[in-house]
């Protein structure tokens, strides 16, 4: 019987990667989409673009975490053998602007989910999207499935919440569900508005003539940064075990926001401090200081472990940014891979 995943924030990074992983898999895949004046699913035309990659056993519906009438329909029509909930207001930046709403959506939205799936009673196999940020002003280096939280963002309260509250279904009604708590995880399908996009998109333009400067925030700042292509095969792998539980996702190395700037102008023979001016803006009320992920135990029980490190993270990201200017500028499409 063919399987059936149902994926929220199928328009994103993660969604529209772990969507190809799951179709080449022969899984049939729900999506859940929102309404925008913009389209809004560009991320997933290298599958509308390729007949081979099984978009037939695709299918999207319109639906918002905010609306627990439409996730109860869906899941009941649907019965997914897995749900994956990636969907969230994911810019921590944002949610200092925008806390009530990153809560709704972010930690609300995945109680929604959860009673969408008691309340039709199906049996189905739960993926929590939480994340590194949880960790926050870390109680220790590295950070493991063990480490406490501090959370130093609405963001991070928010998938704070939905972690426990997706351990909480676990434990009070024995369903199938896991925390991939993910440490950064980059791409040339990042949005634009994250800090290694917005550097790689910048290199590009700058080289082409089409800006001088940069702007950014904070340079001190560490993150364990992988790609994630690889990372959704871990998603996937955490809901193939018997036993439900909760891993770390990382690389084990961290780098400052200085040093992928020196990668990423220094791949095109670039000098970055002619070109990036600080600007408060982008400056973060609390800030993480250290991220630094120690992904053993995702080693141990899912055989899973990154290959694509920092140094060549930051030039596939580069050169995809290369290319998608200039196919631009010759007036070809491009689909991002
Ligand atoms: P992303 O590119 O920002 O995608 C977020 C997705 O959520 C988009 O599809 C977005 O739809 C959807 N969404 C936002 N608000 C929604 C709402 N109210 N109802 C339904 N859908 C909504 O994020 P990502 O990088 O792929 O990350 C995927 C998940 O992993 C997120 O939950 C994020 O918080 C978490 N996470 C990410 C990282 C990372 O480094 N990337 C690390 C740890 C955890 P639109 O396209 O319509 O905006
Ligand atoms: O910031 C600094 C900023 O926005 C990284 C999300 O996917 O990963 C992501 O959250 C660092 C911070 O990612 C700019 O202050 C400097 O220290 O790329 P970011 P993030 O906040 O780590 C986690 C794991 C998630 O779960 C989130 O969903 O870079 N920084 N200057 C800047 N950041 C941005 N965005 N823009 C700047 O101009």
């Amino acid at each position: 019987m063919t399987r059936k995943a149902l994926i929220t924030g199928i328009t994103g990074q993660d969604g529209s990667y772990l969507t190809e992983f799951l179709l080449a898999k022969g899984y049939e895949v729900h999506g859940l989409i929102r309404r925008a004046s913009t389209f809004n699913t560009g991320r997933l035309d290298s599958i509308y673009s390729d007949p081979h990659s099984g978009q037939d056993r695709l299918t999207l519906h319109y639906g918002d975490l905010s609306d627990a009438s439409v996730l109860a329909r869906l899941m009941g029509a649907i019965q997914p053998d897995e749900v994956y909930n990636l969907a969230a207001q994911s810019h921590v930046r944002v949610s200092f602007d925008s806390p009530e709403y990153t809560t709704d959506i972010t930690a609300t939205g995945a109680v929604r989910l959860l009673e969408a799936i008691r309340e039709t009673g199906i049996k189905t196999r739960f993926y929590q999207a939480s994340s590194s940020e949880m960790f926050g002003q870390a109680q220790e280096v590295p950070q493991t499935e063990r480490t406490p939280f501090h959370p130093r963002s609405p963001y991070g309260c928010a998938k704070v919440f939905a972690y426990w509250i997706t351990v909480n279904y676990r434990e009070s009604y024995g369903l199938h569900a896991c925390n991939g708590i993910l440490f950064n995880h980059e791409s040339p399908r990042r949005g634009e508005e994250f800090v290694t996009r917005k550097i790689t998109r910048a290199v590009a333009h700058i080289l082409a003539g089409l800006q001088t400067k940069l702007n950014l925030g904070n340079l001190e700042a560490k993150r364990d940064w992988g790609y994630a292509r690889e990372y959704v095969e871990a998603m996937w792998l955490m809901l193939q075990q018997e036993k439900p539980e909760d891993y770390v996702i990382a690389t084990g190395e961290t780098h400052s926001i200085r040093e992928f700037l020196d990668t990423a102008f220094g791949h095109v023979g670039l000098d970055w401090t002619k070109h990036v001016e600080i600007d408060e803006r982008y400056y973060r009320p609390a800030e993480v200081d250290l991220l630094v992920g120690d992904a053993t135990k995702a080693k141990r029980q899912l055989g899973w472990e990154p290959k694509v490190k920092f140094t060549e993270l930051v030039k596939l990201m580069v050169d995809s940014d290369l290319q998608l200017l200039k196919d631009c500028r010759e007036g070809r499409t491009r689909v991002t891979s």
